[in-house]
């Protein structure tokens, strides 16, 4: 067994059952353009964590643990995006129109792609999904369920859509889980700092926070 400095305190994990989702960081979130964008939103504070998720991956890939990337995106012909989801405030441009790097969250569209530095390589998982949580109408539970995983390192964007959702998901199918602070970021620097908060509040309701340096102290020895 590891055991890691987080908040609100310690946590002991046995890194043979411990895996890394990294959520969401394709494009359209990421890069000038896309989705993330014709919302409205400033996209430089998610394009700065880059690099740190690069070095938890690194971190993790060298340490054996099983990472899964996902994607949000739907089907081309939007048969798994209701309305409530596509009609959703006023965007520029919104899931499905045609932008300047290809059509938003579009199963195949550029856009939809995890950026260059953070992609998949060989025997990691990428899942594809619909929802804002990485559980729902994925086959997520059941790889992990094979995988014997029992503990969950997250990362990724946005810290308040769908990296809160799918720790709450994981939590309530009973799966430890922390949220790596410094690899995850929210277009509302408010909401990243009350996400941290409440996911570790009342003794770690959702789960746990540490900084990417005491996950690598705790690993790298
Ligand atoms: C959002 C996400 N924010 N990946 N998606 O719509 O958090």
């Amino acid at each position: 067994m590891v055991t890691l400095a987080a908040a609100p305190f310690d946590l002991s994990f046995d890194p043979s059952s411990t895996a890394l989702i990294v959520i969401d960081m394709q494009r359209d979130f990421i890069e000038p353009g896309g989705f993330g964008a014709a919302l409205g939103n400033d996209v430089t504070p998610l394009q700065a964590i880059v690099p740190t998720v690069a070095r938890l991956l690194a971190l993790a890939r060298r340490h054996g643990l099983p990472v899964i990337h996902t994607r949000e995106c739907h089907m081309p012909d939007l048969s798994d995006c209701p309305p409530t989801k596509r009609d959703r405030g006023a965007p520029d441009l919104r899931i499905g129109d045609a932008g300047p790097m290809g059509r938003i969250l579009i199963v195949g569209e550029p856009g939809a792609e995890i950026v260059p530095d953070l992609a998949a390589i060989e025997g990691e998982l990428v899942i594809d999904k619909p929802g804002k949580g990485a559980f729902y109408a994925t086959p997520l539970g059941e790889h992990l369920a094979d995988l014997g995983i029992s503990t969950l390192f997250f990362a990724g964007v946005t810290t308040e859509v769908c990296v809160q959702t799918t720790m709450r998901e994981a939590n309530d199918r009973g799966f430890y889980s922390l949220l790596i602070e410094d690899a995850t970021e929210s277009y509302f620097p408010a909401f990243k700092t009350a996400t941290l908060e409440m996911i570790r509040a009342q003794g770690a309701i959702v789960g746990w926070t540490a900084p990417l340096a005491a996950l690598e102290g705790a690993l790298d020895g």
